[in-house]
């Protein structure tokens, strides 16, 4: 057993038995039993509502005992072009018709059906939650109580094999951009208040996207992809209206964020002006959901579809909450999980009052809510991935397997689980496509158009995802060019998924199993106590069959080289498609108190943006690129793809 303190109190570590037969996930995931692959988990005879794709030669069958991957890892992973758009109604076309308010516009035909296909285009609600963990909603057996998560999930479809990046910025550059962050530039952890930089802004946006469709676009809440020039600011990036903090994770009252020492400005914005007027204290989950209500109530949905991006500040640490939602977990003892629940409760009780209002103000029948975390949970600050590896910040499926589900009376297959590979990066082309807006071929996606995979359990067109690469985390000790066959070398830390295998490499992050903190209301066997923790010391590269093994206890990396090889090969693959890293050096011009007390724009004039670029674009080393010419390999494949255009780029922190 291991304890930590956290808080004054005690949290205890303890290993999950393998694979709970009657875990959260036990019957989430219709993993097909193989002992071999660590697989344990209890067949699930029912038939799946939303079976995930066979992948390309990837599973397990005759062809491969081993269950080795195919000829898919050959494959050159392109960025994906055009996604597909939908090819048939969602619902049949007399019944969407009958939800026709009177005077609603028809829609467009983006699918080339001869325009004859008259439909509203849906109004899109986007709830981004921050740092709930997998396990923090009702139905996926927390003690947190969440009745109106747990009812719009019921009804609508449950995303069960779903992922986000793992931490705040990288997953919103992802919503925003449908691309990966080896493809923007933000490979780096988050965008820091201090640091000039953004969201770059040659990539086009989702709201820009549906404003261009002709919708009306709404934020409300979290930015948190950078402001140190106007030209970054929501309000530039497509969205209409802003009312928020660029920051997130200031006080949850007086909207005060502190960066360090010295370093606290206010961080409330309604537009592009700081919003003083709003500082009366208000709890940052009751006063957004006050504004996406008051935005709902003064649009007319008859005539115009809107779009309502609400990136809630909830749950994220510090753990502030109205008393009177601490009341219902006198029961939990540890006080950071008890605050964090009560967070939730509040959040739950938020959502329920938007959705009242999507029905009172006319949206609901003609509505798609989706609803998706940003990254998992925190232990430190209250937040449960159980019994997913790993948390918040880290490549283990605690970091990025998220809680996730759309709510719609316009889903075809509505109280299903979707257990179809969806990522961050899908809700791009696959809401844009239901807007009926255009995506071009220079959009350079990585998200794919899901929504036939979601609305009517179709399989999905993604097969794989790449996690991430980051080039500046490169100094694994247990790494090397011959750890990884000479491919890839492993002291970089990466993670990519192919069908049911995972592979990770270099420093994944924190990497144990960190069990509910509830343990006098929960039943816990001393068989738990029993194990020993993996602290993995000595490896650089882990391979899990996630469909077998979602709690990643079983590495297979010895077992089945040939598919470490095989992804390492497309890792590096990928590894071509990158541009080079922007995390800038802070820049202390970005104190608040040169900005009249207020987190905001310290970027003046053009001539100091040209400056900044061009210190970005000459004083980058590319260690990458040098390490391949270290490299001893006689592999001539790696040395051609060192010569290559479009390596990484990295700068010094
Ligand atoms: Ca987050």
């Amino acid at each position: 057993m291991f304890r930590w303190g956290v808080g004054g109190s005690s949290l205890v570590l303890l290993v999950p038995p393998p694979l709970l037969s009657a875990g959260v996930l036990g019957s989430e995931l219709n993993a097909p039993p193989s002992p071999q692959d660590g697989g344990q988990a209890p067949p699930d005879r029912r038939p799946p509502r939303c079976a995930p794709p066979r992948p390309r030669d990837t599973s397990p069958g005759p062809g491969h005992p081993d269950g080795a991957p195919g000829s898919a890892f050959l494959t050159e992973p392109q960025q994906n072009p055009t996604p597909r758009t939908m090819s048939v109604l969602w619902l049949p076309v007399g019944l969407l018709l009958s939800l026709v308010p009177r005077g609603l516009p028809l829609s467009r035909d983006p699918r080339g059906g001869g325009g004859n296909s008259p439909g509203p285009r849906p109004h899109i609600v986007f709830i981004l939650v921050d740092d709930q963990g997998f396990r923090d909603v009702g139905y996926h057996g927390s003690e947190i109580k969440t009745p109106t998560l747990d009812r719009l999930a019921a009804q609508g479809v449950k995303l069960e094999n779903y992922y986000v990046q793992p931490l705040c910025s990288p997953s919103r550059s992802q919503l925003m951009t449908g691309r990966y962050q080896i493809h923007t530039g933000l490979q780096h952890s988050i965008i820091r208040a201090t640091q000039p930089n953004c969201l770059p802004l040659e990539n086009i946006t989702l709201p820009q996207k549906l404003k261009e469709a002709g919708y009306s676009t709404h934020m409300v809440g979290k930015w948190h992809l950078g402001f140190y020039k106007r030209g970054c600011l929501p309000t530039k990036r497509g969205f209409d209206t802003f009312f928020g903090s660029l920051l997130g994770s200031g006080d949850y009252y007086s909207h005060y964020k502190c960066e360090g020492p010295g370093m606290c400005g206010y961080d409330l914005y309604e537009g592009e002006e700081a919003a003083w007027e709003q500082d009366r204290g208000l709890y940052s989950t009751v006063m957004f959901t006050r504004k996406a209500i008051s935005i709902l109530a003064n649009h007319d949905p008859r005539q115009q579809p809107l779009f309502l991006y609400l990136a809630y500040q909830a749950v994220h640490s510090p753990l502030q909450v109205p008393a009177r939602y601490l009341e219902r977990y006198k029961g939990i003892p540890n006080l950071p999980r008890r605050k964090y629940a009560a967070m939730v409760s509040c959040l739950d009780e938020a959502i329920h009052n938007l959705t009242l209002a999507l029905k009172r103000y006319g949206y609901y029948d003609n509505t798609v809510i989706v609803y998706s975390s940003d990254n998992g949970g925190q232990p430190l600050a209250g937040g449960s991935n159980w019994p997913l590896r790993g948390s918040k910040a880290t490549y283990w499926e605690g970091g990025i397997r998220a809680v996730g589900f759309v709510h719609s009376p316009l889903l075809v297959k509505k109280g299903t689980k979707c257990r179809s590979l969806v990522h961050i990066t899908d809700w791009f082309p696959t809401l844009v496509t239901l807007g009926e807006g255009t995506l071009d071929e220079d959009l350079n996606l990585d998200g794919y158009d899901v929504w036939e995979a979601i609305s009517e359990g179709h399989p999905s067109p993604r097969q794989d995802i790449l996690h991430n690469i980051d080039p500046i985390y490169n100094k694994a000790k247990n790494g090397s060019w011959k750890a990884g066959y000479g491919l890839w070398n492993t002291a970089i830390r990466a993670a990519l998924r192919v069908g049911h295998w995972k592979l990770l490499t270099g420093v994944p992050g924190y990497s144990d199993w960190v069990p509910p903190q509830t343990f006098s209301s929960q039943r816990l066997t001393n068989r738990w106590h029993n194990e020993q923790v993996r602290w993995d010391r000595g490896k650089s590269i882990w391979l899990f069959n996630i469909t077998a093994d979602p709690y990643e206890r079983v590495d297979l990396s010895q077992r089945y080289p040939h598919i470490v090889k095989k992804m390492l090969f497309r890792l590096a693959q990928y590894n071509r498609t990158a541009v080079p890293v922007r995390y800038p050096a802070k820049d202390l011009r970005s104190n608040p108190q040169y900005n009249g007390g207020v987190w905001g724009p310290w970027y003046k004039d053009e001539q100091e943006e040209k400056e900044e670029q061009e210190r970005y674009d000459n004083l980058f080393t590319n260690h990458l690129g040098k390490r391949r010419w270290k490299n001893k390999s006689k592999n001539r494949k790696v040395k051609r793809m060192g010569e290559r255009p479009g390596t990484p780029w990295t700068v010094p922190e």
